[in-house]
This record gives structure tokens, sequence and C-alpha cells, in this order.
């Protein structure tokens, strides 16, 4: 019998892409000589496709895709996908939830640690020698200080539950109150920012958060306060972030996430209360597998049932 046709729009894990092509017949678009003219000959053979947070379909891919069902998609994050246009065309799509919760959570907490006490930047002094010549300046504590996290989802959620470890009050802002929250709602962005002390953001990305986090925004956060981002980059105006970071109008930020990425602004490399990470947030060997094998799950259950495990 042969096997079910899948298009893989780039390139995941070698052991993913091995086990989707033992298991399916598959196109690696990324293979092709010109991704788009193959597809505008190619599109209508293809029912199934794979693809990740970070390759995402663009509308223009997906007008030469017209037999398209089903997007099985690697991560979280939708804004790379015209959803408007998949819900329009009955395309459904899977993601990979839940599984990478506690990962991206641990990682906040690490943001916060590391730009309030600056363990990184500690640890650059102490590679440098410069310990021989004197202490570390003091930092600032964690443990009781306030925490705003926009965005109350799975994520959001799993920070908060952390914090309660750290003695942090918590609120929260996201468009609607959660009935099923017991942590204190603020309808007001600005009012949160000005309220906490750290602001962590983990919201989804896409038009409706694009530069959420302004300038307003920034100042009621203020110098002592320290915004965390490991949603994604276009939450926040990038650049009102570096200045308000260089002229010290904002008290430090953790960044595993930019706009433009893996391009990142150069006037932050020397703030010692600036943590920059290289989007790790899932990254650990754990999650990663557990990503890959939910994305192989709903593919074999939608061509098995025609039912997606975790459908958006
Ligand atoms: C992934 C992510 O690193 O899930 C998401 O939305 O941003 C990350 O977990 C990555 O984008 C997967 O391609």
């Amino acid at each position: 019998m042969s096997k079910p046709q899948v298009l893989q729009i780039g390139a995941l894990s070698e052991r993913f892409n091995r086990t989707l092509a033992e298991r399916y017949d598959v196109t690696a678009l990324w293979q092709q000589a010109d991704p788009m003219q193959f597809l505008k000959e190619h599109g209508a053979t293809f029912e199934l496709l794979v693809s990740s947070a970070r390759f995402g379909c663009s509308g223009e891919q997906l007008a030469c895709l017209p037999n398209l069902s089903v997007i099985c998609s690697f991560g979280v994050g939708c804004d790379p996908y015209p959803l408007e246009q998949l819900r329009d065309r009955g395309i459904v799509i899977s993601t990979t939830p839940d599984v990478l919760n506690d990962c991206v959570a641990d990682l906040a907490m690490g943001l916060m640690i590391d730009s309030a006490r600056q363990l990184t930047a500690a640890d650059r002094f102490v590679r440098a020698g410069h310990w021989l010549s004197g202490n570390y300046p003091l930092t600032h504590k964690v443990s009781g200080k306030k925490l705003g996290i926009v965005g109350l989802g799975r994520i959001g959620q799993a920070i908060a539950r952390r914090a309660q470890g750290f003695d942090m009050p918590v609120r929260y802002h996201k468009r609607r109150q959660d009935p099923d929250s017991s942590y204190g709602y603020a309808a007001d962005l600005l009012e949160l920012a000005s309220w906490a002390d750290f602001l962590v953001l983990a919201c989804p990305g896409g038009a409706a958060t694009h530069h959420l986090i302004d300038a307003k925004v920034l100042s009621a956060l203020g110098p002592q306060g320290i915004l965390v981002n490991i949603a994604r980059g276009s939450v926040v105006d990038q650049a009102a972030l570096v200045s308000a970071l260089l002229d010290g109008s904002l008290g430090g930020a953790g960044l595993d996430v930019f706009d433009g990425e893996p391009a990142v602004p150069q006037a932050l490399f020397g703030l010692p209360n600036v943590v920059l990470l290289p989007h790790v947030g899932s990254a650990t060997q754990e999650t990663r597998l557990s990503m890959e094998e939910l994305v192989l799950a709903n593919l074999y259950a939608f061509i098995n049932n025609g039912q997606l495990l975790t459908p958006l």
C-alpha cells in the first residue's frame, strides 16, 4: 500500500525528519530549487501539511494548495498562519500545547532571576577575572516582588504557579477576565505595569497583540521594573524598549524573543541588567521530543480517524 503524501515546509530535527519520512511519502519543500515554483506546479497534490510555529504557511503558499485539508504544526504559536483563510477554507490545524508549558514557564522564571540578580553578567565578571579586583555590585531581590502577567493562558498559568513558590503577588491582564482564576485581574495594562515589579509577556503574537507593550507601558513599569518576554518579539515596540533600557527609564529585561530574530539589537549587548536568549523557551531534549511526538500523533489521528488530537 502506498504511503500518504505529506508536504513538509521546513526542516525540524533530524530525528523528526527521518521518522516522518519513514512513515509517509514526504516532500521537503525547503529542498526544492524554487519552492514557490514547485508549489505552483505541484501544490494540488497535497492534502497533508507539516510545518512549525517558525515556518508557518503564508497566504501565498496556501493559495497554491487547493486540496489541503490539515496542517500539523510544531509549537504553539499560530502567528505565521493566515488563520482566517484557513477557517474560510475549512482547513484544520493542530499545534503542540501543554507539553511545552513547564519548560517555557521555567525559562520565564530563569529570566526573571537572571535579569534581577544578574547571574549571567556576574558569571562574565568572574570569567573575566574582575573578582580578583573587587566584589560584584549589589543587584535586586526577586522573592516577594509583584508579578504582572500579560496573557493568562496555559503558559501564563504555569508561570503564576511557580511564582507562588517565590511568594510573589500575581495579577494578570488579558482581553477578558478569566472566571476560573483567583489572581487579580487588571483590565488596564498601564495599571498592571505601574503596579508590577516584573511584567512577563505570555500572550500570543500576531496582529491583536502587535506592539501592545509600547513606550507608555514601559514607562509605567519604570526604572525599577523588569520586562520578561517569552512570547513573541512583535508584542513589544522594540525601538522603545531599547531606548528605555539605554536611558535607564526601564530597570531591566529578560528576552527570549525579538522582532526580526535571529538579529538582536546590538545596543543591548553591553547592559548587565539585560539577558538575551536565542528563542529557547521550549528547547530541551524532553520537551522537543514530546512536541515532535504530538505532531506525529496528530497527523496519524487525522489520517486514520479524521480527528486532530490537539486542534487549534
Ligand atoms: C518553538 C515557539 O521554539 O511553540 C512556539 O510557538 O515559539 C517555540 O516553542 C518554535 O517556534 C517552533 O518552531
